[in-house]
């Protein structure tokens, strides 16, 4: 069932989530949920908090590149949505380098800007049927982990900006505002 997800500047977004305790249906049920609406949406990332429920659950679904020869032999990247991660109570254990990556929030749309995270993390998470996994993630996976980690904590990314561009981020919100009314 796809839900609706909040946006800025919504205090709910400023929770912090709470442990999961039960993996159960209910789990199962926000799960599946999350990654309809998360599709419906084009995202690649989605925290439980953006739909409204305060859990330490997100999904990630970061497209993975393969090259492949088409029939003209040519080099062609294909990208396979085969890559869902669904993380429940994470936690992060290590930390390696800096790197940096335009990003975008469901709930902030059509807004993006330079953050800087870490390279490369390792961490903790539980699956839906509560196995423990202990995993190490880089590129583009390790940054949407700490995207959506962060939801947990009620940050969102713009919270990371420097201060001029987070001026500029306020008079971009102010001016849809306008437009609006
Ligand atoms: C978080 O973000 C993320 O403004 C997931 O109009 C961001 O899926 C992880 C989106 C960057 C890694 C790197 C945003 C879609 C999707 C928008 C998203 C919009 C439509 C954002
Ligand atoms: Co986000």
């Amino acid at each position: 069932m796809i839900r609706e997800i909040i946006t800025y500047p919504d205090k709910r977004l400023k929770m912090r989530s709470i442990e999961v305790s039960e993996f159960n249906n209910e789990l199962h049920f926000l799960l599946n949920d999350m990654l309809d609406t998360m599709i419906d949406k084009n995202g690649i990332g989605l925290a439980s908090i953006q739909i409204g429920i305060p859990k330490r659950v997100f999904i990630i679904n970061v497209p993975v590149e393969t090259n492949k020869k088409n029939s003209d032999g040519d080099i062609e990247t294909e990208y396979l949505i085969e890559n869902l991660i669904e993380f429940i109570n994470p936690v992060i254990l290590e930390t390696h380098g800096k790197t940096t990556y335009e990003e975008g929030c469901l709930s902030v749309p059509k807004f993006y800007e330079t953050i800087e995270r870490f390279n490369i993390i390792k961490v903790q998470y539980f699956n839906r049927f509560g196995e423990k996994i202990i995993k190490e993630f880089d590129g583009l996976k390790a940054i949407a982990f700490q995207h959506e980690f962060d939801h947990l904590e009620g940050k969102l990314f713009i919270e990371k900006l420097s201060y001029l561009k987070r001026k500029k981020f306020d008079r971009e919100i102010r001016n849809r505002k306008v437009e609006q009314s």
